[in-house]
């Protein structure tokens, strides 16, 4: 995987230095409970995305030219906990280099340690959940990093705002915070959902994107579809009102796991993704630097005790 740039861009928008953009592989699928594939999402993503057309008619912009550096994948997978140290520190290795860094998965588990990278360099950071699955449940079969859990720890420490929901236990019931919780079947019939999102938002936005939010129908390969999700059109409406409104500091898109018959998924992910950059650096001109705007003051200072930060690149 690492021979190849993002989207077999040229040398020179791929180099790190120049880039503003960092993405990050995570092909990590340890804690799955239904279908296995996660694993391969990143290299699916990667191969759609060199036969992606790098020109965006909506907004007449080639985003690929603010420089997109393809950093080494994250491999570890000796435990759920492993995992998620070894992105929490890739990913803040990279937003002190003042990229803005986005992951892509592998299985939901691995934004446990982006959004923990995030908090710790962002202040007052909303999280956007946009999944099918509440993913709230503290543990879960034995792990706190299992994908159930994806967002439990950001539910505690952010200012989180699930988006798309449509299936979750009744147990996660006590942990979710109702007025920031856009469920599907009220989303079918409430124009009004974006805004409401959007005026809960702090200006500090961090995306996690679960891929089995979209309705099966045009994601189908996920490892846990869920029928009733969102559509192409609304989605990135979404989005791009989030771009424009928010400081949106990094995101990641997780779950894809491709099936060699059924490609438009992996495409789906692939344009979903060149989508979020475009929007991120709209009003940006190539030749402009770009500043994350991380607190360094931040930097050290760990906002949870319950965690040990021994990062110090
Ligand atoms: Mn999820």
């Amino acid at each position: 995987m690492k021979t190849k740039t993002y989207a077999g861009i040229e040398d020179q928008y791929s180099k790190l230095d120049s880039s503003k953009i960092v993405l990050i592989p995570v092909p990590y699928d340890g804690t799955s409970t239904w279908q296995k594939g996660a694993d391969k999402g990143p290299e699916a993503f990667l191969n759609a995305s060199e036969n992606m057309e790098l020109y965006d008619i909506e907004t007449q912009t080639e985003v690929y030219k603010q420089g997109v550096y393809l950093a080494d994948a994250i491999t570890e997978n000796e435990s759920p906990e492993r995992m998620v140290d070894a992105v929490h520190e890739s990913v803040k290795k990279y937003i002190k280099k003042n990229k803005f860094v986005t992951t892509f998965g592998g299985e939901h588990s691995i934004a446990i340690g982006t959004i923990r990278a995030f908090n710790e360099c962002f202040d007052n950071l909303t999280v956007v959940q946009i999944d099918a699955h509440a993913d709230l449940r503290k543990s879960y079969q034995g792990s706190k990093c299992n994908h159930a859990c994806a967002v439990y720890e950001a539910s505690q420490t952010t200012n989180l705002i699930q988006v798309g929901i449509r299936s979750m236990d009744v147990m996660e019931t006590t942990v979710m915070d109702s007025d920031k919780t856009y469920f599907a079947h009220e989303m079918a019939e409430d124009d009004n959902w974006m805004d409401s999102a959007i005026d809960q938002m702090t200006d500090n936005v961090y995306i996690t994107f679960d891929l089995d939010a979209f309705d099966p129908s045009i994601m189908p390969s996920t490892g846990t579809p869920e029928p009733g999700g969102l559509l192409w059109y609304e989605t990135i409406e979404f989005l791009r009102q989030i771009f424009e409104e928010k400081n949106v500091v990094g995101f990641d898109i997780v779950e894809l796991c491709p099936n060699p018959k059924e490609k438009s998924s992996d495409f789906l992910a692939a344009k979903l993704y060149y989508k979020m950059l475009t929007y991120k650096f709209l009003n940006d001109d190539a030749d402009d630097d770009y500043d994350n705007n991380f607190n360094e003051a931040n930097i050290g200072i760990n906002k949870f005790s319950k965690f040990n930060d021994d990062d110090d690149n």
